[in-house]
């Protein structure tokens, strides 16, 4: 008998949740950060490091994966899971996001999209039927439906009519799936940062049903204020007993900020594409590796970090390396990143367990306000 896919709600702190989304793969600790594996890696870390990091799921593409190396080869291969070496949950998003973002000469019709790749020139169509098919081919464990969502700010009537389209795709997407015990599918609410839109596309995505709920269409340039904003109703909408998925989402203070209105999960590029970039997320805020004060600096990174990074070099060490333009900077600081981005996550799931968030907060706010050493 595989063990069904379903979401225990363990403890709650004024509106932020801690619980376990249990899969045949595997739990996932809420609330969860996912680390993004675009192209079937998360960029410069082995799937143990990940692992170590505290990491119980990572996020895959539908949009990179079925250009290169394609669905059906990876199927072939005996799926994502076997394929990057990664044997626990697999999320993956379902590429109309992608699309939109990366692809060249898109054309949207209710069918679907047609586009062109960035990759080589080569012609495509994503349609809620397909993207299915494809994530079923990758054997992800949470298939995203397939979704359309518009760039912040975009007058309200688009909004709309894009948010009905997602709805509708959002039904193809359902019956297209299918019943497959052990796999969840997670809908997505669109609708801006109207709160009649983002009503209406949670009404249509609850009476479809799913097994978890994402809020899209945020992270789009609106601006935190304006996130938050949504973020004080939104997920108030969707389902008390499902999982909260806020899509893109990003930055240390955005990822604590929507814990406490209710987000479960979250994903974003931040601290692996940063670290390649030499960005290091600390308690203590963002530190510049790349910085001159740092070449002839023996202290670690953070003194209370744990990972390889701060525990074994210098940051004159991270400093000369990335300079040298040397591989091991972008593993070391993506090491650090993933693993203070965890620590941030085990640390609220902590605090909200012991009904002590509030003063959890604090001190994450207070710790970033004395600035790095
Ligand atoms: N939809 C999908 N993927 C996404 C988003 C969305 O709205 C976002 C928005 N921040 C990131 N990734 N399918
Ligand atoms: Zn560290």
């Amino acid at each position: 008998m595989v063990q069904r896919f379903r979401f225990d709600l363990k403890a709650t702190d004024g509106r932020a949740r801690t619980g376990v989304i249990a899969t045949p793969r595997g739990e996932i600790r809420t609330p969860a950060f996912m680390p993004v594996g675009t192209a079937g890696t998360v960029k410069a870390m082995l799937p143990e490091q990940v692992r170590a990091t505290g990491a119980d799921i990572v996020l895959g593409n539908t949009y990179h994966l079925m250009l290169r190396p394609t669905a059906e080869r990876i199927a072939r291969l005996g799926g994502l899971h076997r394929f990057m070496n990664w044997d626990r949950p697999i999320l993956t998003d379902s590429g109309g996001f992608q699309v939109m973002s990366l692809a060249e000469l898109r054309k949207l019709s209710e069918k679907g999209v047609q586009f062109r790749s960035h990759i080589d020139g080569s012609r495509h169509e994503l349609t809620p039927e397909r993207s299915m098919e494809i994530q079923r081919l990758l054997g992800s464990d949470i298939v995203m439906c397939f979704d359309e969502c518009p760039a912040l700010p975009a007058d309200e009537a688009r909004v709309a009519e894009s948010m009905r389209l997602s709805m509708r795709w959002a039904a193809r997407s359902k019956e297209a799936f299918g019943d497959r015990p052990g796999h969840a599918l997670f809908g997505i609410q669109q609708g801006g940062v109207t709160q009649e839109l983002r009503a209406e596309s949670a009404e249509a995505l609850t009476a479809i049903g799913f097994d978890g709920y994402a809020i899209g269409g945020l992270a789009v340039g609106e601006g935190q204020e304006a996130m938050f904003g949504v973020l004080e109703y939104a997920p108030d909408m969707l389902p008390e007993g499902r999982p909260r998925y806020l899509m893109g989402v990003g930055k240390p203070d955005d990822i604590v900020g929507a814990v406490a209105r209710g987000v479960d999960m979250m994903d974003c590029v931040l601290p692996t594409r940063s670290g390649r970039t030499g960005q290091a997320w600390t308690r203590r805020g963002q530190v510049n590796i790349k910085n001159a004060r740092h070449a002839d600096d023996p202290r670690p990174l953070d003194e209370n970090c744990t990972c390889p990074a701060c525990r074994h070099y210098s940051r004159a060490y991270l400093h000369h390396v990335f300079r040298a333009g040397e591989m091991i900077s972008g593993m070391l600081l993506t090491w650090h990143n993933l693993h203070y981005f965890q620590s941030l996550m085990a640390g609220m799931r902590d605090a909200i367990a012991e009904g002590r968030f509030d003063g959890w907060q604090a001190q994450f706010h207070s710790d970033r306000a004395q600035g790095d050493i």
